[in-house]
């Protein structure tokens, strides 16, 4: 009886051991699994990343992802711009599938997204910064967000607990919000994905007190296209409301203030102050660098002719976009330091993207919208070392959509089926031979609304853009990207793209079969609209 009592106890030991032996093992794998850390600003065009082109600024933070990783040349977006792009993300599907079309109507919650299918896999997971989603995110352990776009100075943050103003200035409070996370609520039993998600440089570019003079001393490039006329394309790209000289808005955008364009005389946009929630140190910082300028444009304003207030304009807006841009380098830097110093970079994937591209002046513009290259194109740098070979250059068309299966995938979960997009671990291992994609799909809705970009679709292969305008329009571009970058020439109707254009229209047939995108969809989509009364019918 005893013997058998004893080993009855032995072999319950040894179970017992085996169980906990097991768990052990299981939470070794689990913190094995990489870290994902995501980082994304809003509006940060690759122009404006000198890892891509340092004519305008240099971000060496930034960079030091490329330099350790991976610099993607064709990273573009599926909608270009903010709150479709992070539903993309989220869900790894496009607009018309996930449902949100554009920033005025809420996420449809019931999507499920990548985060959610990871804190369920055991992944830790949080969330800090600019979300714009109308409503809160699923699947996070801890969230912080902006309230809509945000703001600059003193922002006011949504989280779990309820809300909160914190005073200062929003890329450094939404770094030290993650850094403090790391520090104190970090579960070291489990890897983590963390969603690190910038304000900046969104409009209306206000630049942490630090960085006022270095940037409002400096003169930018011009770009070649900032006087384009349009010529050819007066009714799509000339119809939009995001020139420079037409749309900017002196005191919202270029920071005139109120008594200066009273004093004037000129009509400007009526837009509300964006200086108005510094506090008065802050305001008191901001007039010593900023009266000056006010000054220096009353004097010269009289005898400004249209080319001379453009270059003006050009300037100002590229002194404040890119002085936002500082801080974000900066605080990047923040968090690899960060990494490095704790040990956990060795097995972290860090991810800098922007919500979508944008343009700097290139044909007198700045916002986004449309598909063409400065705001379909978006800046993608991958770091994750031991796996990608540091300093690699990656030229796939790779987009958006792929970001969700990839994160499942280096988690070790499998995607689910309707997902659509690729993921990324093969380029990223170096394994180029599995990647056979020859063209990607974009999809912009938000139409009438602010800036008049009119609804429209297309498809890009390396070489060549199909675009197709409509709704209120009926028009077709083709673009020529190898010859033509800066796609000014329309070739639809040249004799000499006939072959290339039935080519890239039976293309777009397929692509749009193959994502379950439609003309019947758009409608659906219009009606829409026209129920919420955004269209008169
Ligand atoms: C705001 C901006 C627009 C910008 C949209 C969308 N106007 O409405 O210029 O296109 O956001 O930006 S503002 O007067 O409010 O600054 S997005 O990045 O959120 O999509
Ligand atoms: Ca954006």
């Amino acid at each position: 009886m005893k013997i058998v009592r004893n080993s009855m106890v032995l072999l319950g030991c040894i179970s017992l051991l085996f169980t906990a032996c097991k768990s052990n093992l299981k939470k070794e794998i689990e913190k094995k699994k990489p870290n994902i850390i995501f980082i994304m600003s809003d509006d940060h065009a690759y122009q404006a990343i000198s890892a891509y082109d340092d004519k305008l600024i240099q971000t060496p933070n930034i960079d030091r992802i490329a330099k350790e990783g991976m610099l993607f040349t064709n990273a573009s977006v599926t909608n270009s711009i903010c709150a479709p792009s992070r539903a993309v993300i989220l869900t790894g599907k496009h607009s018309h599938i996930n449902g949100k079309i554009d920033n005025l109507s809420p996420f449809d919650t019931t999507n499920i997204t990548f985060p959610q299918i990871l804190q369920k896999a055991g992944y830790q997971t949080a969330m800090f910064g600019k979300l714009h989603f109308g409503n809160n995110p699923k699947g996070f352990d801890e969230f912080k967000i902006l309230p809509g776009q945000g703001d600059y100075y003193n922002p006011k943050f949504i989280t779990q607990k309820g809300d909160t103003t914190i005073t200062g200035y929003v890329t450094d409070i939404i770094t030290d919000l993650t850094l403090d996370w790391f520090k104190n609520r970090r579960d070291t039993e489990k890897p983590f994905m963390l969603m690190y998600l910038h304000k900046a440089p969104h409009r209306s570019w206000l630049p942490a007190e630090r960085h006022y003079t270095e940037f409002t001393n400096k003169t930018f490039p011009v770009p070649a296209t900032l006087f384009e006329d349009y010529k050819g394309r007066e009714d799509i790209a000339g119809s939009a409301e995001m020139n420079i000289l037409k749309h900017m808005g002196l005191q919202y955008d270029t920071k005139v203030y109120p008594e200066v364009i009273e004093e004037l005389g000129i009509k400007d946009l009526n837009y509300y102050n964006p200086i108005g929630r510094m506090n008065p140190e802050q305001r008191a910082s901001w007039d010593k660098v900023y009266q000056p300028i006010n000054d220096d444009f009353k004097q010269r304003y009289p005898q400004m002719n249209d080319s001379t207030l453009m270059l003006w304009k050009y300037q100002r807006y590229m002194q404040d976009y890119l002085g936002t841009i500082a801080a974000v380098d900066e605080n990047v830097g923040r968090v690899l330091d960060y990494l490095d110093e704790e040990g956990l970079a060795e097995n972290t994937m860090v991810i800098y993207t922007s919500d979508q591209g944008f343009y700097l002046g290139e044909h007198g513009w700045f916002d986004k919208r449309f598909m063409y290259e400065e705001s379909f194109k978006t800046p993608l740098l991958i770091k994750w070392p031991n796996v990608i070979t540091p300093g690699t250059t990656e030229e796939e068309m790779v987009q958006n959509l792929d970001f969700a299966q990839t994160f499942l995938e280096i988690a070790g979960v499998t995607a689910p089926e309707d997902m659509q997009g690729e993921s990324l671990v093969p380029l990223l291992k170096g394994e180029k031979e599995k990647w056979d994609r020859d063209a990607v799909y974009y999809h912009y809705y938000e139409y009438p609304a602010e800036h008049a970009v009119k609804r429209h679709y297309g498809i890009a292969t390396k070489e060549y853009k199909l675009i197709h305008f409509y709704y209120d329009v009926d028009k077709w571009e083709l673009y020529d990207r190898l010859k033509d970058p800066q796609e000014l020439n329309n070739v639809i109707d040249d004799p000499k793209y006939a072959g290339v254009l039935s080519e890239m229209q039976e293309k777009m047939k397929a692509v749009r079969l193959k994502y379950k995108d439609s003309d019947s969809l758009s409608n659906g989509y219009i009606n829409l609209y026209k129920e919420k009364g955004w269209i008169k019918e």
